[in-house]
């Protein structure tokens, strides 16, 4: 391989490269299309994704229960007219809807919500998970699989499979955000719920048939920005459940924290608000159960620093992403940059967290844009030093920040 020998030379390289390196997308709320409604796709669910919707309530005086009465295509001309032609597009999540329109070779020119339309019609899903997936450059998406969700339940029960660039992940926020209901779930499903010692042994059998169903990569929650390890009932339920759980099956546990659910319940989905995490916890967790793995990330720009700086004191814990009102274009420069330079290559850069399809072109079109950014800056200080990187280590770096260093962490 040719010496790289001028600081544009590797400018280019390091571009090429971030572009040209396949992702694995550690974090997305995709469903098989054999699961039916469940996949969101298209250019309707595109425009109500919940992101917009919050866009939407504060500019207009539109109710969100009258809103959300309507059908879901009048829902989206409503948006599409507020969001893209009264007002210009140019926040994150407006702006992600016309580059994946670009990208799928639409005419943005024409403004036209019908014509738009128009492109998306005659689409066989199971051919537009691999066109996205290939237009996205990601080689597989893992997803959010709720047992404690019927119709989720359900599909699995009807044994509809996964295609392989799905991947599945067991979702168990029910068991520690809402005991007594996961206990009403668990007993629904047939298991034996009567006392607090076989809701215990219950759980823990649980996990255990839905983790032979569902052949997860691991375990997922999202947790409150007031989840506090030890002294709890979540706590009792992380020590006496998941963790003896995960070792046993030697799944990790990925905690996303920091969410405020139904700040404002009126917005729906939409209403969720942010809280600094307790990261001091991650650092309990990540100490007293050296042997399980976590995958971490939080919602708060705020908590950064500290989280990068407990990731450095744990090999079980793994840092991943910019989780949703951390992923845009600003905060995503800011956390990749800081990472990067405190944490090298042993973390993931981000995840896409989509839940229609068509988002994970623009999804990974942005963190693509600043990951570049970041490593020209950083490969190009090691230039300056004199120190020449080859094109095969900037191929394995780049392809670690993309999810070669959680399929690392997950294989150690
Ligand atoms: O809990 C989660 O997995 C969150 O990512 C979602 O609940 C959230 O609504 C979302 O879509 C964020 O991007
Ligand atoms: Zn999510």
């Amino acid at each position: 391989m040719p010496t790289i020998t001028s600081r544009t030379a590797l400018d280019a390289l390091v571009r090429h490269v971030v572009a040209d390196t396949r992702a694995i997308d550690i974090h997305t709320h995709l469903f098989p299309p054999a699961h039916g409604q469940l996949l969101l796709w298209g250019i309707d669910e595109l425009l109500t994704y919940h992101y917009l919707l919050s866009e939407l309530f504060i500019a207009t005086d539109i109710e969100p229960a009258v809103f959300f009465a309507l059908p879901k295509a009048r829902q989206a001309e409503i948006v599409f007219q507020e969001l893209f032609i009264n007002r210009s597009p140019i926040t994150e999540a407006a702006r992600g809807v016309l580059m994946v329109l670009q990208r799928l070779g639409l005419d943005m020119s024409c403004r036209d919500l019908a014509e738009i339309r128009r492109g998306f019609a005659n689409i066989r899903v199971d051919d537009y998970l691999n066109r996205i997936l290939d237009l996205a450059g990601v080689d597989y998406a893992v997803m959010t699989n709720d047992p404690f969700a019927p119709a989720e339940a359900d599909a699995w029960r009807r044994n509809e499979q996964a295609p392989a660039r799905l991947k599945t992940a067991l979702r168990i926020d029910s068991m520690f955000n809402n005991w007594p209901a996961a206990c009403r779930q668990m007993a629904d499903q047939g298991y034996a719920v009567a006392d607090d010692a076989t809701a215990i042994k219950a759980a823990r059998e649980f996990l255990n048939d839905w983790a032979d169903r569902l052949l997860p990569m691991y375990m997922a929650a999202s947790m409150p920005d007031t989840f506090v390890y030890g002294g709890n009932q979540t706590s009792r339920v992380i020590d006496d459940v998941v963790i003896p759980f995960a070792r046993e099956r030697g799944l990790p546990l990925a905690l996303m924290i920091g969410v405020k659910r139904g700040v404002n319940p009126a917005f729906g989905q939409a209403g969720d608000g942010v809280g600094q995490s307790d990261i001091d916890s991650v650092a309990r967790l990540a100490s007293k159960h050296g042997d399980v793995k976590l995958l971490v990330t939080t919602l708060s720009r705020v908590d950064q620093h500290e989280l990068a700086v407990t990731a450095r004191k744990f090999a079980n814990l793994h840092v991943f992403g910019c989780w949703w009102f951390c992923n845009q274009t600003s905060i995503i420069q800011e956390m990749t940059r800081l990472r990067v330079e405190m944490l090298g290559t042993a973390f993931t850069a981000n995840h896409s967290d989509a839940r229609v399809l068509d988002q994970l072109v623009y999804k990974w079109a942005t963190t693509r844009q600043v990951l570049a950014d970041v490593l020209v800056e950083k490969f190009g200080a090691l230039f300056d030093t004199g120190w020449r990187p080859s094109e095969q280590e900037i191929r394995r770096d780049v392809r670690r920040l993309m999810g070669g260093a959680f399929e690392e962490f997950l294989a150690r």
